[in-house]
């Protein structure tokens, strides 16, 4: 797990570097905020049953690509293509893997990008390339996201089939509301 949040926080720590150097470019900011979590233990073993996989430390390496995590909130849609195509760039970073959930939603309305990226931690002086993923989604979709999760997940009871499409059906929404503060954005040529 050491290896994990040696990866995380240096991670963190580039990705604060560039919403500091975004901010001095653009004059606002493209990044509003940077969030980190490693997976808890229970997670992480929920995680690996879901998929049926025995538990041992192989498999969580070779399997779950979400132990470490980055979750990078941004004001508008176009901020999100910025920040990848910085990401992209970067020396210590090798995008392994890429899910498009803005421009194909998932069937809750979950919306956003994620990157599963390498990135080398120094262990008994070797470079061990380790997995980390990062969500980059508008604030208004991490607003929707970070709600939906709570009341679906933190209790134990079950979503009803009415709430859960009012739930998407909000999702659709912020969709909307996004294209159109963009679309304000572009003629202020802030985007
Ligand atoms: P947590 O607690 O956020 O970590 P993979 O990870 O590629 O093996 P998976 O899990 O299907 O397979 O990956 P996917 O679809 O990229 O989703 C991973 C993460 O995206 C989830 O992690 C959530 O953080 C987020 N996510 C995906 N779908 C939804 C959704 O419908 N609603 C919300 N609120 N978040 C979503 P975890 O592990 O599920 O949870």
């Amino acid at each position: 797990m050491s290896i994990y949040e040696q990866a995380l926080n240096q991670t963190f720590k580039t990705l604060e570097d560039v919403k500091t150097a975004l901010y001095k470019v653009y004059n606002h900011d493209v990044i509003n905020s940077i969030s980190k979590r490693i997976k808890t233990p229970e997670s992480l073993i929920n995680k690996m049953q879901k998929k049926h996989y025995e538990i041992n430390f192989k498999n969580i390496i070779d399997n779950i690509n979400d132990v470490a995590g980055l979750r990078i909130a941004c004001p508008v849609k176009s901020d999100i293509y910025t920040v990848i195509g910085i990401i992209e760039q970067m020396p210590n970073i090798k995008i392994i893997e890429r899910k498009d959930y803005i421009t194909r939603p998932k069937k809750s309305g979950y919306s956003g990008y994620h990157l599963i990226i390498e990135t080398p931690v120094t262990v008994n002086e070797q470079n061990v390339p380790v997995k980390v993923e990062i969500q980059i989604r508008t604030m208004a979709m991490d607003f929707w996201a970070t709600n939906e999760h709570k009341v679906r997940y933190k209790t134990n009871k079950k979503l009803s089939n009415f709430d859960s499409k009012r739930l998407t059906a909000y999702a659709k929404i912020i969709n909307i509301l996004d294209d159109k503060i963009m679309e304000i954005y572009n003629k202020q040529e802030l985007a």
